[in-house]
């Protein structure tokens, strides 16, 4: 009998997963290709089912940028310590007063350019999608693809914008995006320093502590397209996880889903949504300041949930960590942060131990924290 006439045996998750990386065009690709269910591989249980959505009303804390430094830094430290997240308005206060004044359409002309870049024809998309990371972008689906339990609903573009910056960066991203990406970083890292300034006055400490610990200096950029979903409640846009850095700057076009894990005072613990506000960022805290703060300030959970918008959602986010790298720097609780009574209680650890723990497992396990934790 020939064997054409045998039903083909169900391809493994290991092929499909191979399958739809080797297409090169990512969830995007698969909408363009009329997918009317959600396919198994992007299906997932949800591990929070029990966790309620806050009550409409429950927000992140906002700060403002334009108050008297000291001002902000007592609104910035309160937030990172008891919701490890807010929103940012007036972040313009962060730029020199000539660029704050040139040009206010920012971020909305990124989101435009990332949009449009993954929005080109397939075939002009796929050329640039590959999971290698040595030149310093790479266009790809899910960074944990091939360890994850489920695959998730979006594509991204990852710029490595520092330590070590490629010398031809700006080449390999994306004409459709390149200019606005990088005018984009421009901004936020203004703005990343002027949190670290507030954020450092919040622990008590100067200023300029923070920056002097290189944490501005490593620089990682996302750019996320959650291409619209045909059954939301199957899937989701990013798994509940910790950021690992020091400080995340999250700008979101209007479109919602990101949502924060929050306690309240009583304890009772609800998924609370960070619903776009114009002109505000999102800023969290990650799970480095978490440990350099020896644990004043707090690294959250969150996730993206889809929704039944027909529109893509974008966003951009950058990761700061420590630029300073190498097998001889390491970090810790800050020096000055402990005492005896108040001993550390994370370990001190390299720059590529951190990495090396975190790029092992899948973005959702939440126990980074853990493997640096000095019993009590
Ligand atoms: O797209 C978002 O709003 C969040 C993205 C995020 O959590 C991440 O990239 O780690």
């Amino acid at each position: 009998m020939a064997s054409s006439s045998l039903p083909a045996p169900a391809a493994g998750r290991a092929e499909l997963l191979k399958a739809f990386d080797d297409a090169r065009t990512g969830v995007r690709g698969l909408v363009e290709s009329g997918v009317s269910s959600v396919p198994e591989l992007f299906r997932h249980a949800d591990p929070y089912a029990s966790i309620p959505l806050a009550p409409p009303g429950v927000s992140i804390p906002v700060v403002d940028l334009s108050l008297p430094p000291h001002l902000a830094a007592a609104a910035a430290a309160s937030a990172a310590r008891t919701w490890g997240f807010f929103h940012l308005v007036n972040h313009h206060h962060a730029l020199p007063a000539a660029a704050a004044a040139a040009d206010d359409d920012y971020p909305e002309r990124a989101f435009a350019a990332v949009r449009a870049f993954n929005e080109l024809p397939a075939h002009e998309r796929a050329p640039h999608y590959s999971r290698a990371v040595d030149g310093g972008v790479n266009y790809s689906s899910n960074v944990d693809l091939y360890n994850s339990p489920a695959a998730s609903w979006r594509d991204t573009i990852q710029i490595l914008l520092g330590p070590n910056r490629h010398p031809d960066l700006a080449d390999r991203i994306p004409a459709a995006c390149r200019a606005e990406v990088l005018e984009w970083e421009v901004r936020a890292t203004a703005v990343a320093r002027a949190l670290l300034r507030l954020l450092s006055q919040g622990l008590g400490l100067r200023p300029e502590a923070l920056e002097d610990a290189s944490c501005a200096d490593g620089k990682l950029m996302v750019c996320h397209y959650y291409p619209h979903c045909p059954e939301p409640e199957r899937t989701m846009g990013i798994v509940p996880h910790t950021d690992p850095g020091v400080l995340t700057v999250l700008a979101q076009d209007g479109v919602g889903g990101l949502q924060v894990k929050h306690q309240d005072e009583d304890g009772k613990i609800s998924w609370v949504d960070v619903k776009p506000v114009p002109g505000a960022l999102v800023i969290n805290v990650g799970d480095l300041l978490q440990i350099m703060s020896n644990d004043k300030y707090t690294s959250v959970e969150h996730r993206v949930v889809m929704n039944t918008r027909e529109e893509p959602r974008v966003s951009i986010g950058i990761f700061f960590s420590p630029g300073k790298r190498g097998d001889s720097v390491f970090y810790g609780p800050l020096p000055e942060l402990v005492s005896s009574e108040n001993p550390p209680k994370y370990r001190n650890f390299t720059m590529s131990e951190f990495y090396g723990t975190f790029f092992s497992r899948d973005l959702a396990s939440k126990a980074l924290l853990d493997n640096f934790k000095l019993s009590p």
